[in-house]
């Protein structure tokens, strides 16, 4: 009766398993990174936020893109995944100018060859969302790439197809989330093809971990913007004078408490769902 789950793959924080030829396994932990550093302590329920709140996108957004999405756990940190040959790029577009795409245009006046106004200030507002794919690093920091370095990866059409889903995803969940107090500045998502050359949407789709989320009440361009939900974890390393190299520093219990809040406040605020009802059935963020 029971099954042989092998181990194929980890992540910072979360870990993949092969249920069978077809099928994976996605587990979230509760562990964080911070200043790209996994940290010895744990936010009780992060996994089960961001599996909840990825595991809703996809209900959100199946009728744009069909996802891997094939069941979510009773345990509410784990989804069963259809196992699809992942496109080599990430999908990220941005809003907002912040993290690379800001060092990029502060360089070069562009990112990824898109040539933007003079003059913009850190955190602004684009005039219109961009597409800013990125190569998948496997060690150290994705790395920008331009359409035509994009296409050569996966081919022109299917990079026109990626761009123009990616960018609908952009505006159908920053939409929402500007109508709940969040802006959504920038995100990434990853793609792969199932059996019958249909793109998929996959991995974890407008999580915090995959996004850039700001309180809408806080937002002042020009500098960069309190993250909603690490910005306390931050501060404190930032309190300690920690150089940002592995190990990362132990967190008191006011920093975890504080950051689990926040974790289930952009859950609570983005699904309109409670959390604890989340934890008592998965299943209701399936709509
Ligand atoms: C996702 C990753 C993680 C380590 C592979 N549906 C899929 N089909 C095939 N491959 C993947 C997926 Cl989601 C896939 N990753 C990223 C996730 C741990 C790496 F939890 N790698």
């Amino acid at each position: 009766m029971s099954e042989t789950v092998t181990h194929v793959g980890s992540g910072k924080v979360r870990e993949l398993y092969a249920l069978d030829d077809d099928r994976l396994l996605l587990v979230a932990s509760d562990r964080i990174s911070t200043f790209d550093v996994v940290l010895p302590t744990e936010i009780p329920d992060k996994g089960r936020v961001l599996t909840g709140l990825s595991a809703f996108w996809f209900a959100q957004t199946g009728s744009l893109v069909p996802n891997h999405l094939l069941a979510l756990r009773d345990d509410g940190r784990s989804t069963e995944c259809k196992r699809l040959e992942m496109l080599p790029i990430e999908c990220v577009v941005r809003g907002y100018l912040a993290g690379s795409g800001w060092k990029d245009y502060r360089a070069t006046g562009e990112v990824c060859g898109h040539r933007l106004p003079a003059g913009l200030v850190e955190s602004q507002q684009l005039p219109a969302p961009i597409f800013t794919p990125a190569t998948k690093a496997l060690e150290g920091h994705d790395e920008n790439i331009d359409r035509a370095a994009g296409a050569a990866l996966v081919g022109e059409s299917r990079y026109d197809e990626v761009e123009r889903l990616s960018l609908e995803l952009y505006r159908t969940v920053s939409k929402r989330a500007a109508s709940l107090g969040i802006i959504l500045a920038d995100t990434k998502l990853e793609f792969g093809v199932d059996e019958s050359g249909q793109l998929v949407l996959a991995d974890e789709a407008f999580t915090p971990d995959s996004s850039r989320f700001w309180p809408a009440d806080e937002y002042t361009p020009g500098g960069p913007q309190p993250s909603f939900d690490k910005q306390f974890v931050r501060d404190y390393c930032e309190s300690l004078g920690w150089d940002k190299t592995y190990p990362g520093p132990e967190l008191p219990a006011d920093v975890v408490e504080g950051t689990r809040a926040r974790y289930i406040e952009a859950f609570e605020r983005l699904t309109e769902i409670e959390f604890d009802a989340y934890a008592e059935r998965p299943e209701v963020v399936l709509g």
